[in-house]
């Protein structure tokens, strides 16, 4: 008697993720994050204190036990790369476990970089082919989100699908950014289409759509043929959203899988959270949204650790000498390294190494690591670029029009600061 029929129904697959690939894409810009992309790639982008916004699709894969990831990169990639070899290559060949960065490096053709995000998968199918993992589970790295893909492959294998897309209902006008799509009572994707301007209702619900989270999956065979296929379509933009995802829905089966399902398992998360923090009031409200008492995202979650490249760190420390002169963090997240000194941290998150000088105050601020905050300064609702030295006496948050003068101000009043503006200042 096989072991499968010992274990019962549930158990017949055996788990899918072991010979699985994520394939994650991780060469888009990110350009509404403004300043904080000039210099790094959105997925490159500091999250939640001590992680980068790619972080989380790696952990994902990881905790849902795949064990051969590969990253493909384009733009402004030094310091996605460089956190990529120091954090993630734990992944041994030796165990059958892989890890590769792939830039885009013109090996099909010399004249084009990555075309779109099908091409910048068609440009390794080689390397693919070669590893020859069962399935493709393809995600984009910038995503902040936990899911376990595992039950994702299962949906798929059990469906018999040609490819599955991770869904997530949204408010209706909220889906203008997304790909959405109409799902059958079988949950089987009947039409899909890429941001459309007034997006399509579902059924039951008018006022919500059902999004693509631009997570998939594919038997790998099935993709390479389908990535060849576009690569010869001169009419097409080689773009899953595009083109090869609605093309599929016309001519295969393409099912939906709800991310509903797919919550990890942890008494604070009863609500699915994902967020693409593509904007700066975006990236602002998720990382504030973590000094929450009961935030919507657990960091804390030790079933489902969000692994990463840290550097290490002290203790952060709060230095308090005379009356008046506090060091103290309420309701915010202090990392290593951070010396809070006579100043006062409220509904703020800081990185590594921030150095807060006496009589100085934060309020909604995210801080990211390296940063200096001089005596006196004031700072509300901001978040602080990497390695910006605040003057003393710095207010901001306090005056909208001098604010959106000196800094980049969003309409909802947050303001991001770099140290190239406070240079322009001086
Ligand atoms: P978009 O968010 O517009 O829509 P896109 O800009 O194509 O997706 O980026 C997807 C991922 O691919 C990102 O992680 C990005 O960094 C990466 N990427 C972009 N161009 C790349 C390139 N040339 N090479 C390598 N990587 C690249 C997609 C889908 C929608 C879906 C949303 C969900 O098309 O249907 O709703 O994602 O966010
Ligand atoms: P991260 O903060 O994401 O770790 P860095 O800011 O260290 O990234 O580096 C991102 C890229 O920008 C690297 O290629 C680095 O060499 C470059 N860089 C860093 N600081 C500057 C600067 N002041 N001017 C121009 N390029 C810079």
């Amino acid at each position: 008697m096989s072991n499968s029929r010992e274990y019962g129904p549930e158990r017949v697959q055996g788990p899918l993720a072991r010979s699985a690939m994520a394939f994650v894409l991780a060469g888009g810009r990110g350009s509404r994050l403004m300043e904080l992309t000039d210099r790094r790639a959105k997925p490159a982008v500091y999250f939640g204190g001590k992680s980068r916004i790619i972080d989380f699709a790696l952990s994902n894969a990881i905790n849902s036990g795949i064990r051969r990831v590969a990253v493909a990169t384009q733009y402004k990639a030094h310091s996605l790369i460089r956190h990529l070899q120091r954090g993630w290559n734990f992944l041994r060949p030796e165990r059958n476990e892989s890890f590769d960065i792939l830039p885009a490096s013109q090996r099909i053709s010399e004249q084009n970089w990555y075309l779109g995000t099908a091409d910048a998968v068609h440009q390794n199918a080689d390397i693919i082919a070669d590893m020859a993992p069962r399935h493709i589970v393809l995600l984009a790295g910038d995503h902040v989100y936990k899911m376990d893909y595992e039950k994702m492959l299962q949906q798929h294998v059990e469906q018999g699908a040609d490819v599955t897309v991770c869904s997530m209902a949204v408010p209706r006008m909220e889906a203008t950014g997304f790909g959405v799509m109409k799902v059958d009572t079988t949950g089987r994707i009947v039409d899909f289409v890429e941001k459309p301007a007034d997006p399509p209702g579902i059924p039951d619900r008018p006022d919500l759509a059902l999004a693509s989270m631009g997570i998939y999956v594919f038997e790998t065979r099935f993709l390479l043929d389908q990535l060849k296929r576009d690569a010869e379509d001169l009419t097409s933009q080689h773009d899953f959203g595009k083109d090869l995802i609605p093309w599929i829905v016309r001519n295969g089966k393409a099912v939906a899988h709800r991310f509903e399902r797919s919550v990890v398992r942890s008494s604070s998360e009863l609500v699915p959270y994902w967020r693409d923090v593509g904007t700066v009031d975006a990236y602002w409200e998720a990382n504030i949204d973590l000094t929450d008492i009961v935030p919507p995202l657990d960091l804390f979650d030790r079933d489902w650790p969000i692994w990463t490249y840290a550097e290490i760190t002290p203790p952060a420390k709060f230095v308090h000498d005379v009356p008046g002169r506090r060091g103290e963090a309420i309701s915010s997240l202090v990392s290593g390294g951070c010396i809070i000194s006579g100043g006062t941290a409220r509904r703020s998150l800081l990185c590594t190494h921030a150095h807060m000088h006496s009589w100085s105050k934060l309020d909604g601020a995210v801080v990211l690591p390296q940063v200096d905050i001089g005596r006196y300064a004031r700072l509300t609702n901001v978040v602080v670029d990497r390695g910006v030295r605040i003057p003393e006496g710095l207010v901001v948050g306090e005056d909208p029009v001098e604010d959106a003068r000196r800094f980049r101000r969003t309409d909802r009043g947050i303001c991001l600061i770099t140290q190239a503006m406070l240079d322009k200042l001086a």
